[in-house]
């Protein structure tokens, strides 16, 4: 018998119980071990089967670590038809969260019981698949085609109480799973009650499937596999169940064989590895209950938000009453949208806004906060200045954080006395909505201080990425790169309004100048004017078209005028007509005759440029691995999951392809078009990225 699941005989019935910590997947061992249960209550004369899982969690899905493995073992879809096809009662109790495999091994049981916390699930859209076992074919004859529609094409998590009404579960009870599995097992019994097969209820009606793919499609903004999905509920409708089976196999394998599943996947694992550190094994963290927040304003208002949701206390220091004030009405404002989304509760919003946030206009109100974060105005001086405050106020150990965007934390730290404390935290605006957070661990940043941020930002749910001092650490670094790539390519013929629909249909949810327009022109202008004062490399190509458009008032949405006019509302994306004429005015002053760019051209320079300096951003170290680089862009600047991230999209593209086009755009651009040292070597050796992220451990 395999040990993934014990077997037990309780009287009549057989209880499996899985053992596959952590979370119950359902690798071969544990199929193997349903399988020999089955078969062995049957054997035993059991009246009944009883099966749940040990530790946090019912199956939590098949093993994705399996995938792309020779598959080893029983296959689910037939474990599953096993435990339905039994003569004796099976019941499911479930606990934690029954997800994809897991809530089909349940949908194949006769009867399902859950805990009320329990969550159930068939999420495989979300990793580039398909529900594989059944799912598509039992679920529809549970709750029908639109119900099952919403669920497997969201892959969201159903609580058990709309799993109930749902008609997923038939009972909802609180208790041990174990316990309440077998009483309500015994119970059935003594009801004599049948079995009862969902694969033998009637096929759900059907409804306008290509109404509803079309939908589902459009939503998913060039993902696949919610839309393919859907046909499989559309064959729990047209077909009888196997051959509705069949088609949910043919469909799975479509979708197994994408790479939106290996970028997906490769998602899914990497947010999960980028926040643990081999250096970190063992490190303790400072402690944290208390902290301070420097700046009320967006950004300060964002990180306290965050801070206060995570359950810590916040003191926040303003320059005046007044300003004080202002960032508390921020911070109710963030945490009135928490409130409304049912994030907190009343009694919660207030708590929060009357005990765990404290006003201060003095920096003696920071003298026993744990840890500091500066959200100042972005100024070096401003800074420093900040920090020789903190470094006198602040209680020793406690931790100096500056939410810089690129400013040299190094500098920063040394003018405190204890630079070991000094760390970069960089928040992403609004800091209580963006999941990124990038750790800037300086020289002499003390080990158990980077500890300390990584836990800090695992508390408030943050996808922490460490990186190196440079400017614009990890993301702006790249993001100055790609978006000097577009810039070049508007100089040289294109326009931005062609760019920003190319790099939509590729799959970013707004092209580089929508987002401009977003965040404020103003910003990219006081860098490159900082860039410009700082001294540009004479080879390097500069344009001024984008600071006309800025001298003449135009910031984008928050001026109503930028590359777009928003009069007609953001959705509209009406070109300002103040801006071609100032690009073909720049032209003919550099001496640029325009050329034509195919949208395909436009992807393949803005990508390949963003791949080279990540390239450059990994082999300098400023990123820890590949996979740090691609959950940056993730989680910071909406690049598209389904394609993992850049280094991910790049591997699956083929590296040589993307050095011999960097090579070639060289010949016109030598000084931009430097190809990464790092993009050589694994070229020249025939590696990949991810051959790095492996060798990392
Ligand atoms: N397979 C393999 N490993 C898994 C796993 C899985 N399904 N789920 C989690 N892990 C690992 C995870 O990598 C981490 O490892 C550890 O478990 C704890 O996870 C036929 C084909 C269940 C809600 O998509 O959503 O079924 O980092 O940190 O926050 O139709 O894990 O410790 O080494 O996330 O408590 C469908 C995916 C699969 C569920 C728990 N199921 N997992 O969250 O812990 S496809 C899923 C989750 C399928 C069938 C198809 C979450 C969780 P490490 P964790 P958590």
């Amino acid at each position: 018998m395999s040990d993934a699941i014990a077997y037990e005989l309780v009287g009549d019935i057989a209880v499996l119980a899985a053992q596959n910590p952590p979370v119950n997947a359902l690798g071969e061992p544990v199929r193997t071990g349903l399988m020999e249960g089955i078969e062995r209550a049957e054997m035993d004369g059991a009246k009944a089967v009883m099966i749940y899982g040990e530790g946090a969690t019912y199956f939590a899905g098949a093993d994705i670590r399996e995938f792309g493995k020779p598959p080893k073992g029983p296959a689910l879809p037939d474990v599953c038809d096993r435990i339905e096809a039994s003569p004796l009662i099976v019941v499911s109790s479930m606990h934690g969260t029954a997800l994809g495999g897991g809530l089909e091994v349940a949908l194949s049981s006769h009867y399902r019981i859950a805990v009320p916390k329990a969550r159930v699930g068939l999420p495989e859209v979300l990793i580039g698949i398909m529900p594989g076992a059944g799912g598509t074919q039992r679920l529809p004859r549970l709750i029908g085609s639109e119900k099952s529609i919403d669920v497997i094409t969201t892959g969201r998590q159903v609580g058990a109480k709309e799993a109930l009404e749902l008609g997923i579960l038939d009972r909802v009870e609180d208790g041990d799973p174990r316990e309440i599995g077998l009483a309500y097992t015994k119970e059935l019994l003594e009801k004599g009650a049948e079995r009862r097969a969902v694969s033998e209820m009637p096929s759900p009606p059907g409804i306008d499937f290509d109404a509803a793919y079309e939908a589902v499609l459009q939503k998913g903004r060039g993902q696949l596999s919610p839309a393919v999905a859907l046909r499989g509920v559309q064959a729990a409708a047209e077909l009888p169940f196997k051959e509705g089976m069949k088609r949910e196999r043919e469909l799975f394998m479509e979708l197994m064989n994408t790479d939106q599943r290996q970028g997906l996947i490769h998602a899914f694992f990497s947010e999960r590895a980028v926040s643990k550190l081999p250096e970190l094994k063992g490190v303790e963290p400072r402690p944290v209950s208390q902290i301070g927040v420097i700046g009320g304003g967006t950004m300060g208002a964002g990180i306290a938000t965050s801070a206060l949701l995570a359950g810590l206390s916040v003191t926040m220091l303003e320059m005046s009453p007044e300003a004080a004030e202002a960032a508390r009405g921020r911070i109710e404002g963030n945490l009135g949208g928490a409130l409304k989304r049912g994030k907190i509760s009343q009694a919660q919003f207030e708590e929060i806004t009357q005990k765990a946030l404290t006003l201060t206009t003095d920096y003696e109100g920071l003298k026993d906060v744990d840890l500091v974060i500066e959200a100042v105005f972005e100024e070096m001086d401003v800074k420093k200045d900040v920090f020789r405050k903190l470094d006198s106020v602040c209680k020793p150990g406690a931790v100096l954080a500056t939410n810089t965007s690129y400013l040299n934390v190094d500098e920063i730290a040394a003018v405190t006395k204890r630079p070991e404390d000094v760390i970069g935290l960089h928040y992403f605006s609004p800091a209580h909505v963006m999941k990124l957070l990038e750790i800037v661990v300086a020289d002499k940043t003390a080990i158990d201080v980077v500890a300390t941020g990584f836990a800090l930002g695992k508390r408030m749910g943050k996808i922490s990425v460490r990186a190196g001092v440079c400017d614009g650490f990890i993301g702006n670094r790249i993001l100055a790169t790609y978006r000097t790539a577009a810039d070049h390519m508007i100089l040289d013929g294109a326009s931005p309004y062609q760019i920003d629909k190319a790099l939509e249909a590729f799959g970013f949810a707004m092209g580089p100048f929508a987002v401009a327009d977003l965040a404020g022109l103003d910003i990219g202008w006081a860098v490159r004017k900082r860039k410009r004062a700082e001294g540009l490399d004479p080879n390097a190509r500069d344009s001024s078209y984008a600071d006309k458009l800025c001298e003449a008032g135009h910031f984008g949405q928050k001026t109503g005028k930028g590359y777009y006019d928003y009069s007609a509302g953001a959705k509209a994306r009406v070109p300002n007509p103040e801006v071609m004429p100032l690009i073909e005015a720049e032209r003919k002053e550099q001496g640029i005759t325009p050329k034509d760019f195919t949208d395909e051209e436009i992807v393949r320079r803005y990508m390949a440029a963003m791949v080279n300096e990540s390239a450059k951003v990994v082999g300098e170290g400023i990123a820890r691995r590949p996979l740090d680089v691609d959950m940056t862009l993730l989680f910071g600047y909406g690049f598209p999951r389904y394609y993992g991230g850049p280094l991910k999209w790049a591997d699956i593209q083929g590296l040589d392809g993307l050095l011999a086009d960097i090579k070639r755009y060289a010949e016109e651009d030598p000084h931009f078009w430097q190809p990464a040292p790092l993009l050589e070597e694994l070229v020249a050796e025939g590696r990949t990225f991810d051959d790095l992220n492996k060798a990392a451990g």
